[in-house]
């Protein structure tokens, strides 16, 4: 390696316009001078780095080798001297000040007793960025709400006098143990909102036995988490299919390689939805702004984090590409956002091992109905055809679980486990590691409670008579408002900041 050139940061600084562009990242130099109009984000961000250390602003965005694998590797120009390199004397703002005091003054973890809590802190704590990129969801945001609104419309019919004693809530999910009938969703760009970014839920789930879903676009690189991983820990892999089906070919041989045991594919986004929170943001404080208001197009590049970097998706993915998945790998196969029952017939049919009933997070087609709803016509579906159930086809729920309650309803209804997102997310947003081990541990007590409360010792004994579902399905319940109730109800509140 000794013809590895050492470069200064003067050096770097001489290559700072549009027709000369390198710039630093871990430590190397690039020359990005070709690649700038070939940037997802656009090239406007790569040339406010021009000639300088780009790795703060990279990091989150990216995963760690985004930058080797995407340019040649003559435009690999070598490392650098980062002693010579001027620092940047970045400017506190006052609004990051107000922040970082928040940071400091979160309430102890100790009084984080529920998912709300995680998100109530995460809310305030996260740069606004960040928040608005995972907190937000397409158009008007009906479904978000609506997927947390169809649990409430379901009720239990618990059975009494069972000898309750132990109850054990330890499942399988695709054959695979998990201590918990929970597994941790995909969720992208984990380091916008801590440092560690998704190793955090690793270490977390690995200690735990929960399952980990990892994102296609995590910020860590996939080798980086599955190397945190605990002896025998479990993996499943969410998939973005890239136009350059090579590309996927080796990212989804390589994740089996390394051990990965379910292969979920998105079906849900062949175009990323407007998520006007995130959306609004960029034209905050962003020169962008600016720039659309003159009329000017870079408009694409500025429709938010994700939409920015998920061009290389493809749009024309279908029922045809199944057996190509079928013939590159032996994971079971999880098609991932089917909200029909049509859909699952046909996922069924498709021969893959099973779906996730998902609308993701509210985060694509708004008015979409929840995955809980959508589960009670799939299940009949199934069922009318002989498909259900059948221990080779598993179903998943997914979005609006902030509950054990709510995961107890929907195994009731038949799914094999449910996916959690943005509460582990949030979760270690505000905590990191701690703060992901107590959502778990907040899991395992409403799962203790509610099912002694049910009167079902194992997961095995949910069944559908334990819910009253008649309502899931009526998305307007006219009823009027007890008003003399609703004024003297004392609201729950929220863990309490510390007095400054
Ligand atoms: O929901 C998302 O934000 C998402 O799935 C995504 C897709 C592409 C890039 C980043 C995130």
């Amino acid at each position: 390696m000794s013809d590895v050139q050492t470069l200064t940061g003067p050096e770097v600084e001489q290559h700072a316009s549009r027709d000369s562009c390198w710039i630093i990242v871990h430590g190397k130099v690039y020359d990005v001078t070709d690649f700038l109009d070939e940037h997802p984000g656009g090239s406007k961000i790569i040339l406010k780095y021009a000639g300088k250390d780009a790795t703060e602003a990279y990091e989150p965005i990216h995963p760690p080798d985004a930058i080797t694998t995407n340019l040649p590797t003559e435009k690999h120009l070598g490392v650098i001297d980062i002693t010579t390199v001027a620092k940047v004397i970045k400017e506190v703002s006052e609004d990051e000040k107000r922040r970082l005091a928040l940071m400091d003054a979160r309430p102890p973890l100790d009084n984080i007793i529920n998912m709300h809590d995680f998100e109530t802190v995460a809310r305030t704590v996260l740069p606004e960025k960040a928040w608005a990129y995972y907190s937000s969801a397409s158009d008007d945001e009906i479904t978000i709400r609506e997927n947390r609104l169809a649990y409430q419309r379901v009720w239990f019919r618990p059975r009494i006098l069972r000898d309750v004693s132990s109850v054990d809530w330890s499942s399988t999910i695709l054959g695979q143990k998990s201590s918990l009938p929970v597994y941790i969703s995909a969720t992208a760009l984990g380091k916008l909102g801590h440092p560690d970014g998704e190793l955090c839920l690793t270490k977390a789930a690995g200690k735990h036995g929960v399952i980990q879903m990892i994102a296609t676009l995590a910020s860590c690189s996939f080798d980086d988490i599955i190397d945190a991983a605990a002896p025998g820990q479990t993996f499943f892999l969410q998939l973005y299919v890239n136009r350059d089906r090579e590309i996927t070919r080796k990212y989804v041989q390589h994740a089996e390689k390394r051990g990965v045991k379910g292969l979920f594919i998105t079906v849900d986004a062949p175009q990323l939805g407007r998520r006007e929170k995130d959306m609004r943001m960029k034209f905050v404080g962003d020169d962008a702004g600016a720039k659309v208001q003159e009329g000017q197009s870079d408009v694409k590049k500025d429709q938010g984090v994700a939409r920015a970097i998920s061009s290389f998706i493809d749009p024309s993915l279908s029922w045809k590409d199944i057996p190509w998945f079928r013939s590159i790998t032996k994971m079971p196969i999880i098609l991932k956002g089917i909200a029909t029952a049509e859909d699952a017939i046909l996922a069924y049919e498709s021969g893959v091992q099973g779906i996730v009933l998902s609308n993701h997070g509210g985060r694509q087609l708004d008015t979409a109905r929840s995955g809980l709803e959508v589960l009670l016509e799939v299940v009949v579906a199934l069922r009318q055809r002989g498909y259900f159930p059948n221990p080779n086809f598993e179903i998943y729920v997914d979005g609006g679980v902030r509950r054990a309650s709510d995961v107890l309803k929907a195994i009731a209804l038949g799914a094999k486990a449910v996916g959690v997102g943005r509460p582990f997310l949030y979760a270690f947003c505000s905590y990191g590691q701690e703060g992901v081990e107590k959502a778990i541990q907040i899991f395992r007590d409403e799962f203790e409670m509610n099912m002694r409360l049910l009167g079902a010792r194992t997961l095995n004994e949910l069944e559908p008579e334990m819910v009253d579902a008649t309502a899931l399905t009526q998305h307007v319940v006219m009823v009027p408002q007890d008003n003399l109730y609703q004024n003297t109800y004392q609201p729950l509140t929220v863990a309490q900041f510390k007095q400054s």
